[in-house]
């Protein structure tokens, strides 16, 4: 009886050694775990020079009287190419846009923007 239970624990024990020792599944996990770890580090160590075409400006836009105004001015800039991001203020009356500077330029902004009813004037350059 001994020596059986002895048996059975023992394929149990080598069980778990295989399966912590060469399981590919963990060890994929793990790996990508890392590798996950390891771009998010060199994306954010990377990001400063990766930023540089990406540009907000800050615009103001006195037109916008009320809660339809921003969505007609959201659309207007958001239509052009290279607009990644456009958050409005009704209250402060600005807009502020995050763009690709390969793609979009300031003068495009605010042309779309004013064409759109609603004139646009560049409170803080480009960063
Ligand atoms: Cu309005």
């Amino acid at each position: 009886m001994g020596v059986r239970r002895s048996r059975s624990d023992r394929p149990v024990l080598e069980l778990d050694r295989t399966g912590g020792g060469t399981d590919p599944p963990w060890t994929m996990k793990g790996n990508v775990m890392k590798r996950w770890a390891i771009a998010v580090v060199l994306t954010a160590l990377a990001a400063p020079s990766a930023v540089a075409e990406e540009r907000t400006v800050n615009l103001s836009v006195p037109g916008m009287f009320c809660a339809s105004c921003p969505l007609v001015v959201q659309a207007a800039i958001g239509d052009i190419d290279g607009v990644l991001s456009v958050t409005t203020n009704l209250e402060e009356r600005t807009a502020l846009v995050l763009y690709d500077d390969a793609l979009a330029t300031v003068e495009a902004i605010t042309a779309a923007s004013t064409n759109a009813g609603y004139a646009a004037t560049v409170i803080e350059p480009a960063s």
